[in-house]
């Protein structure tokens, strides 16, 4: 049983394929291996190796705009934040074992063997001594050996302390090859502990009947090995879901009385009047469009003055975006700008019941508004003063200084936030938690939040999705993932620049879109990723598709202020290439996200010009055209879990079309997109009678070429 589980993991480990260009990053690998713990691989990114346009693109809230120098603290003292990228399956563990031996052992190196060899790590308090806590290491064979007894499910980080016979002390990792790295930028070495799997006695690795799970009376493929497959029976599976992101002051204005703005500030940056109620009042809208899940904005009471922009931002801002919240000490508040707790449990509670919605809200944890009444009671909690622009981006730094920024390194901070999450999650029956700036907060954090939730709700699938805004390391944002102990996912920006790039600006071929996906979903193992082409933080995608805005670009101030610039477009062809880029979202696995307003190509430029107010009537044709078209690929996806499941198979590689085919055991639908203005031959599709699923046009296929008209799209289905 052991062995098996063991080669199994190897197994996935060896199916990864790596996901990093070696010139751009340190690839490097750490890993352990004993008889307990599973491999972990590590890669850290050792440079800033973000790329993009991020000067000045700070923008009053925090979702995202933060990527400052994701290099990791690598000084021995204040160890790496370095955390595993490999999500194991969850094969056998009985609830029970809470705790079990984890082995860890080293070589003993010859011919002079090191004088001693100490563990230390998260799991000692990084203690530098016996005295303190460290961990001797003893010889037995030809290794240095310890048994440490530790909880199921730890996150461990840790090195080793090693006093070498012609030398001093330190700290030193094991390399995947079983030598040593002493260099002081080595990454720390991460495992999470499983305990149980050699207690399983002959219960069998379940087979989820060969990559097929129950989905009601449906037998569904999960598209790949058993593996895919949940194996704990979760009451939602978070890949069925199209989300929505609707951002609240700036949806609709469904109760006028509440309608207040703050004073000094201009209205692109002030509340607008949208609130809970007028989502509520959406809800049919929006079911109609085929949303199956949506995310708001942070609900919380936010501070009520303006806050000042950052660096050379002159602008001033309110809290309109729900990310300076104001908590008192206990209690759920609600921002009276946008209704009350009883609106917004009202809000939920009719997705529920009447429209089969999950409903997902942002949960900010990195920070308060310093005029809250928590902070007075409790400054302690958090980091000094220290400014995040001048020092890097640390986890310990404030966004500005009228945000004080949670040291969660402190117990009862930690338990504070936790508990208060927690709190929100069981009050309102919230399914999951968007995590903005995950990587500004201390990682202990995320896995007392995960920890806390499985205990909370066993059978709930709690959706935590992160945002790690980086373009390229798609192992940097994959290595905050574990469903077990850390985040089920994050949004996925290397697909978003990439299709940006090949779809919407039409630069670069094509048919590399499928080297693309294919290279993504390689880096996430075992994740639910969310797939987008627009949110909050970026220019509105219509204006990337009408080329005011590169693949990457993130505006900055000069562009979010001047509305005039970015009028509603009138010409079709951004919104034929922005529904193509739909197209690619809505038939690939993972949780498509539509920010509010993209699915009419709203328009805007960066923000807060991308925040403006949804419209919800006079469309021009092109935006009805967008609308319809987005709405037909929803229920295309709904209807066809061979999207959400299926194997992508790309058959297709020209410089303007792409063809991939969707497939699993019951079902095979062969995705055509030409971005071209005009029509295009795809090739490869078996000769025969098919229906387009998205024009509803029957056609036959000889000679395995199918025409695709100019800027759209096909989804073909062997007629019966
Ligand atoms: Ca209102
Ligand atoms: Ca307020
Ligand atoms: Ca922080």
């Amino acid at each position: 049983m052991k062995l098996d589980r063991l080669l199994l993991v190897l197994a996935l480990l060896a199916a990864a394929p790596a996901c990093l260009d070696s010139d751009q990053y340190d690839d490097r690998d750490t890993s352990h291996t004993d008889d307990v713990l599973v491999d972990t691989k590590t890669d850290t990114p050792t440079q800033n190796d973000w790329t993009g346009d991020f000067a000045g693109d700070w923008t009053g809230d925090f979702a995202g705009d933060f990527t400052g120098d994701t290099t990791p603290d690598v000084t021995p003292d204040t160890p790496p934040d370095v955390p595993p990228d490999q999500v194991e399956p969850d094969v056998c563990v009985p609830a029970d074992l809470a705790e079990c031996e984890v082995t860890f052992n080293v070589p003993v190196t010859s011919p002079t063997a090191q004088e001693y060899v100490w563990l230390t790590g998260n799991f000692t308090g990084w203690a530098t001594t016996l005295e303190a806590g460290a961990i001797a290491l003893g010889q037995e064979g030809g290794e240095w050996m310890v048994d440490v007894l530790l909880s199921d499910a730890q996150a461990l980080e840790y090195k080793y302390l090693i006093k070498w016979p012609d030398g001093g002390q330190q700290w030193c990792v094991l390399n995947i090859d079983r030598s040593f790295d002493c260099a002081p930028s080595a990454p720390n070495l991460v495992q999470t502990v499983e305990c149980g799997q050699t207690d399983c006695g002959d219960q069998p690795v379940p087979t989820c009947d060969d990559g097929v799970k129950n989905q009601g009376e449906e037998k569904i493929d999960c598209g790949g090995p058993c593996e895919a497959c949940p194996t704990t029976e979760k009451d939602y599976d978070w890949r069925d879901a199209i989300l929505y992101f609707v951002f609240v002051d700036r949806f609709f204005d469904g109760d006028p009385s509440n309608n207040s703005t703050v004073a000094g500030v201009d209205t692109a940056a002030n509340y607008q009047g949208g609130d809970l109620k007028g989502v509520k009042a959406k809800l049919p809208y929006l079911a109609d469009l085929g949303v199956t899940a949506i995310w708001i904005t942070a609900p919380y009471d936010n501070r009520d003055v303006k806050g000042h922009g950052m660096g050379s931002d002159s602008h001033d801002y309110s809290g309109f975006h729900g990310y300076w919240p104001s908590p008192k000490e206990a209690g759920l508040t609600v921002e009276p700008r946008i209704g009350d707790a009883a609106d917004l449990k009202d809000l939920i509670d009719t997705a529920h019941e009447q429209y089969g919605m999950k409903v997902v809200f942002d949960y900010v944890m990195n920070h308060v508004d310093n005029e809250s009444a928590l902070y007075k009671a409790h400054n302690d909690w958090f980091h000094p003063y220290k400014d995040c622009q001048s020092s890097g981006w640390g986890v310990d730094c404030w966004f500005t200084d009228y945000l004080p920024d949670f040291d969660f390194d402190k117990q009862a901070a930690r338990d504070w936030s936790v508990n208060d999450a927690v709190a929100w999650a069981k009050e309102l029956k919230v399914d999951g938690f968007r995590l903005d700036a995950i990587k500004h907060v201390e990682q202990s954090w995320l896995t007392q939040l995960r920890s806390a939730l499985n205990a909370e709700f066993p059978e709930k699938a709690f959706y935590l999705v992160g945002e790690t805004f980086e373009y390229q390391n798609c192992q940097y944002i994959q290595s905050f993932v574990n469903p077990n102990t850390k985040l089920d996912g994050q949004f996925d920006f290397p697909l978003r620049a990439r299709l940006a790039k090949k779809v919407l600006l039409r630069q670069e071929k094509m048919g590399d879109l499928n080297g693309d996906l294919d290279w993504l979903q390689g880096c996430y193992p075992g994740a639910v990723m969310s797939t987008f082409i627009g949110n909050h933080d970026l220019p509105r995608a219509i204006h990337v598709a009408d080329g005011k805005f590169g693949d990457q670009d993130s505006g900055g101030w000069s562009k979010g202020w001047v509305p005039g610039d970015y009028p509603t477009v009138t010409s079709a062809g951004p919104y034929r290439r922005l529904g193509l880029a739909y197209a690619v979202l809505l038939t690939i696995p993972g949780v498509p996200l539509v920010y509010y307003g993209d699915e009419i190509g709203l328009a805007g430029g960066a923000d807060p010009d991308n925040r403006r107010m949804m419209t919800f009537s006079g469309l021009n044709p092109n935006q009805q055209w967008l609308h319809d078209r987005i709405k037909k690929l929803n229920a295309i996806r709904t209807e066809h879990p061979v999207l959400r499941y299926g194997q992508r198979t790309g058959f297709h590689f020209g410089w303007d079309s792409y063809g991939y085919k969707m497939t699993a055991s019951y079902e095979t639908l062969y995705v055509l997109l030409n971005r071209a203005d005009n029509a295009d031959n795809l090739s490869g599709i078996p000769d025969g009678a098919y229906t387009d699923l998205i024009s509803g046009g029957n056609l036959t296929v000889t000679g395995g070429k199918v025409s695709v008209p100019g800027q759209d799209a096909m989804i073909l289905k062997a007629a019966e």
